[in-house]
């Protein structure tokens, strides 16, 4: 087992990554930018080290500072967390060539994985659904016409390299599709540099729903069950929960059994996500593979027990995912997790700035994954997440009592956040009788 690991992220994921670390016995090294001097990170973590300014690109994103911190520090491994560095597969194969463990999938899957048009094929290759549409990369406006017009419009573009909803087009008609892919192809160019872009059958208003991975360098592979992240907006998740309302036990189980094949003849290891979407009709088709631990992992850890960062730290370790599991997989209850914003509720502007008050709630069934303290400060310069509130029932019903109750008493002074949202969503009829698409937030009342 490794003796020191540095935590190459932020906020509350750093002290998520802590805690298991603590749990394990292991030792751990912060890094921190200039905006995050008196974070908690910082201070929970044995020792720390500056890497840099506020802006990412010059912290938290510089490679050469990571592991110069890491060589300083003489940590056997990085966990990069979520964002920044963790699907960054050249940060991997710099890690390993440093002689330090990356903790997650090896740099070639990583890679694979996020080009989507490969990570695609790769899937159909081993027996998962995948949406009618280009093999590989689009040559042509030729060649989308005639595709789309062989499997119907609408039809979606995604850049290759793009995923989580950036470099995406709707194209609804033959006359649509040029201009469409021209602009595309240059968005995709000026994002990512790497201008090629896939077509896909559109789906109108899909459920999106992803399935937790765990696999170790063995060739042992576990499927945890799902989870439902439709209610979102402009492609930030707000709320997850799991098992999904939209999944029956039949289709979970023929969906892991199939995965668990499918992440085995990929070579996948660690932790990972496979992103559905699922059709009116109840079907689901793949659409990206997420290479690293996610934010809204906790709604699987409550519903399985399973310490899914203790876990990847084992596996990265060498450990056998037989001697980290204690038994077969099994679902108990029903978890929700609340995304808590630092930002309008209404307007979803972001509010960042001192909290200058707070009750975190607690009691039976909630936990709360967070970085922020009283007279603690949110920059402007990172993502807006202040506290992930997370519930645990016997079932959905009891999930969301307990999350309403929850909401209610948790206070944040001093900055706007997205609570009353959460409390507006929690009361919502079509929440509750679990109707539930990506559109969900145009269609909510006021
Ligand atoms: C789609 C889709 C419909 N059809 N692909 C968004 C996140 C990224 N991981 C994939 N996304 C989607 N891919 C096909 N073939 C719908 C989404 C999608 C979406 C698309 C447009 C506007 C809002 C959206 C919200 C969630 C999902």
């Amino acid at each position: 087992m490794f003796q020191k690991i540095l935590i190459a992220n932020r906020g509350e994921i750093a002290v998520r990554v802590i805690c298991a670390c603590k749990d394990l016995g292991i030792r751990t090294v912060a890094v921190y930018s200039e905006a995050d001097r008196n974070s908690l990170h910082v201070r929970f973590a044995d020792e720390a080290i500056c890497i840099g300014p506020a802006k990412s690109a010059r912290s938290y994103l510089d490679i050469p500072s990571v592991i110069s911190a890491a060589e300083i520090t003489n940590v056997n491994a990085i966990h990069p967390g979520y964002g920044f560095l963790s699907e960054n597969a050249d940060f991997a194969e710099v890690c390993e060539d440093s002689g330090i463990t990356f903790i997650g999938p090896k740099p070639q899957v990583i890679r694979t994985m996020g080009m989507k048009q490969l990570a695609r094929a790769a899937m159909k290759e081993v027996g998962i659904p995948i949406l009618p549409g280009s093999e590989g990369i689009l040559k042509s406006a030729e060649e989308g016409l005639a595709l789309a017009e062989e499997i119907g419009y609408p039809v979606i573009l995604k850049a290759v390299a793009g995923g989580g909803g950036r470099g995406m087009r709707i194209v609804r008609n033959a006359s649509e599709l040029e201009a469409n892919l021209v602009q595309a192809q240059q968005e995709a160019g000026a994002a990512f540099s790497c201008a090629d872009v896939y077509l896909e059958k559109f789906i109108e208003a899909p459920r999106h729903i992803e399935f937790q991975v765990l696999a170790d360098q063995h060739g042992h592979v576990e499927i945890l069950g799902e989870r439902e992240c439709s209610i979102q907006r402009r492609h930030q998740k707000l709320l997850e929960e799991a098992p999904s309302p939209g999944v029956s036990p039949k289709l979970r189980k023929k969906t892991m059994d199939t995965l668990r094949k499918a992440m085995k003849a990929v070579g996948y290891t660690n932790a990972g996500t496979v992103e559905f979407l699922m059709d009116e009709k109840g079907n689901l088709y793949f659409i990206e593979v997420n290479a690293r631990i996610q934010v809204e992992h906790p709604v699987t850890e409550l519903i399985t027990g399973v310490d899914l960062v203790k876990s990847q730290i084992r596996i990265a370790a060498g450990e056998k995912l037989s001697d980290i599991l204690t038994g077969p997989i099994e679902i108990t209850g029903h978890a929700i997790e609340c995304r808590i914003n630092a930002e309008h509720p209404e307007t979803f502007t972001p509010s960042p700035g001192r909290i200058t008050g707070l009750n975190l709630p607690g009691g039976i069934g909630v936990r709360v994954d967070t970085a922020v303290y009283t007279d603690g400060v949110i920059p402007p310069y990172y993502d807006s997440l202040v506290a992930k509130l997370i519930v645990h029932g016997k079932d959905r019903t009891e999930a969301i009592q307990r999350m309403r109750r929850a909401l209610d008493m948790f206070v944040v002074e001093g900055i706007h956040t997205s609570i009353p949202l959460h409390q507006r969503i929690m009361a919502d009829p079509d929440f509750v009788a679990a109707n539930l698409s990506t559109h969900f937030m145009d269609h909510m009342k006021k």
